[in-house]
């Protein structure tokens, strides 16, 4: 909610705190992603990349090396470790000092990463690949687990739900218990409703808006809440914009996800999202309904 600060327990790293939601920025080193794929895949490329999202305030960066956007082929793990671990390499040699992320579902990948200096590992399988939650574990970091129906390949085939927001929130409980069994700590677990991967948009039905919508009663599970809205699909479906034009909603979808109680924003357009969470979290939006 509006201005509660944000304490992140990321382990070995030490705790992330700020005053505002955290602002997590995308660094993809892939051909493929869906906005920005084959922008930075060299690593000189992707360092430019991230002292330019440092500087603009990204809190956290979070480096990938599989498109998972609907239709995507997969990536075999050694493919995706040769992409993202120079990267990381390089993030660390460069000096960067902000937490970095990986984007995998692959324990392989999560491991080399790890090796070469990320600090938490953002899972959109929610932790499918049944090595990565010992990994997890073992080396005390954080972990991202996102909700997601199906594979990125056919999710979006029809997904269908009696109430989004209730199985969501379900689903992703299930995952955070199973997570906590493993011996995972609850405030190193942040969930992620996981908008766009398997949710209806389009035909008078928006998954994603009512997620964004009911996201108090995933904060309510005492977990972290992490949100990543930036330019998808849905933002298109319900206003017309092609991807180059979706900031504006991007950066609704942001302020939203503030006011619904996410810690973490993930985004690529880190400088605007900045200034968004900044003002969305100087508003208690309590004060609505009172
Ligand atoms: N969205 C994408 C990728 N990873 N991780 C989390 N935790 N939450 C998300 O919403 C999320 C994610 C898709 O966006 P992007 O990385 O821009 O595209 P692509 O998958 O095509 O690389």
């Amino acid at each position: 909610m509006a201005g509660p600060g944000v304490r992140l327990d990321l382990g070995p790293r030490g705790r992330l705190e700020s005053e505002r939601p955290l602002v997590m920025g995308i660094l993809n080193v892939t051909p493929d992603s869906f906005s920005d794929g084959g922008r930075y895949f060299s690593p000189d490329a992707a360092v430019a990349r991230a002292v330019r999202l440092v500087e603009e305030g990204a809190d956290i960066l979070d480096v990938g090396g599989e498109s998972t956007r609907p239709g995507a082929e997969p990536v075999s793990p050694s493919e995706e470790t040769r992409r993202v671990v120079p990267v990381i390499e390089a993030l660390r040699a460069a000096g960067l000092e902000v937490p970095v992320s990986v984007d995998t579902r692959h324990t392989e990948t999560a491991r080399a990463a790890l090796d070469a200096g990320a600090d938490l590992v953002n899972d959109v399988s929610a932790l499918a690949d049944p090595e990565m939650g010992p990994l997890v574990r073992e080396r005390g970091v954080a972990v991202v687990l996102m909700h997601m129906r199906g594979e990125p390949k056919g999710m979006q085939r029809g997904p269908s739900y009696e109430d989004v927001v209730q199985e969501v929130v379900g689903a992703l409980a299930d995952r955070a218990r199973h997570a906590m069994d493993l011996g995972i700590p609850r405030e190193r677990i942040l969930l992620d409703p996981g908008l766009g991967f398997g949710k209806r948009t389009g035909s008078g039905t928006e998954d994603n808006c009512a997620l964004l919508s009911g996201l108090p009663r995933l904060v309510a599970l005492g977990h972290p809440v992490l949100v990543g809205a930036s330019r998808k699909h849905f933002i298109g479906n319900l206003t017309g914009a092609p991807l180059d034009a979706r900031l504006p909603g991007s950066v609704v979808a942001a302020a939203a996800a503030v006011w619904g109680g996410a810690s973490v924003v993930r985004v690529h357009d880190v400088a605007e999202t900045v200034q968004a969470v900044r003002l969305a979290a100087a508003i208690d939006p309590t004060e609505w309904t009172r």
